[in-house]
């Protein structure tokens, strides 16, 4: 166990938690980056290219192809680092989380309070109507998935090109701007706006949980570069 994590939080009452995709791979759903994450497998296009508005909206089907085999895992169950993050907000220690992820693990394990920057798979819309969507009715239809009115639905996901929702992003910055620890994990700190949230954080308890190397490891006062799902259940 890492004694110097391990007593931060014991003394902290506002944790926040920074994340993304490396937070899920031990449960089982790929990162972008790693060596066995989706940048490094062959497509006929890049991911974010694919993952992009104008992609999107030009050539739905092959998002949806693409989407449907690479991006929905629903049977995917949160791991050590998601229970143990909802356990610290439930025993008044953690304010917040704040991910990047869209795959709804963190609500699932028991967090409350939790700003996805990304959006979420688990919510669709219909371009036309506005109607709402589950995970499950998508899941059931092929190609294109169609509302009764016609429209195309589109996962609450935010695509290349795509803003970040104000009051998502307002709520985020809020807690990070209060927060007496920040824990950074599993994130490769390469997409902006999200990875430029910590430059909010004031305290001197920056901590960086990250398999690999980040542009942000200088400027953190504890690194840690294993698995976070191992280095969480150790505490
Ligand atoms: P990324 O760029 O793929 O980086 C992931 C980072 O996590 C890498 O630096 C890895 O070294 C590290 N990592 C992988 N496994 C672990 C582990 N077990 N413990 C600690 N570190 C680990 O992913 P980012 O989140 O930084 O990039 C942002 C994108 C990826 C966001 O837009 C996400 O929506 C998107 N994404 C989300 C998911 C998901 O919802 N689970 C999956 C894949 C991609």
């Amino acid at each position: 166990m890492n004694e110097t994590l391990a007593g931060w939080i014991r003394e902290s009452r506002r944790i926040v938690f920074f994340g993304g995709a490396g937070v899920s791979t031990e449960s089982g759903i790929p990162d972008f980056r790693s060596v066995d994450g989706l940048y490094n497998q062959e497509y006929d296009y890049p991911p974010e290219t694919i993952l992009s508005h104008t992609f999107f909206m030009r050539r739905p089907e092959e998002f949806f192809r693409f989407y449907r085999n690479k991006m929905l895992f629903p049977n995917a169950q949160p791991n050590a680092a998601h229970l143990k993050l909802a356990q610290w907000e439930s025993e008044g220690r953690l304010s917040a989380v704040v991910t990047q992820n869209i795959d709804g693990l963190h609500q699932k394990a028991g967090s409350r309070k939790v700003y996805e920057l990304h959006g979420s798979v688990l919510r669709n819309h219909c371009m036309r109507c506005g109607r709402f969507y589950d995970l499950e009715y998508v899941m059931g239809t092929e190609g294109v998935p169609r509302c009764e009115c016609g429209g195309t639905i589109k996962p609450d996901v935010v695509l290349y090109e795509e803003s970040l929702d104000d009051d998502v992003v307002s709520g985020a910055c809020a807690a990070i701007e209060r927060a007496d620890m920040l824990i950074i994990g599993g994130t490769s700190l390469n997409v902006y706006p999200a990875a430029g949230l910590i430059d909010l954080y004031r305290g001197n308890r920056l901590v960086l949980v990250n398999l690999s190397q980040t542009p942000q490891d200088s400027r953190a006062d504890l690194v840690i570069h294993e698995r976070i799902g191992q280095v969480f259940s150790e505490l």
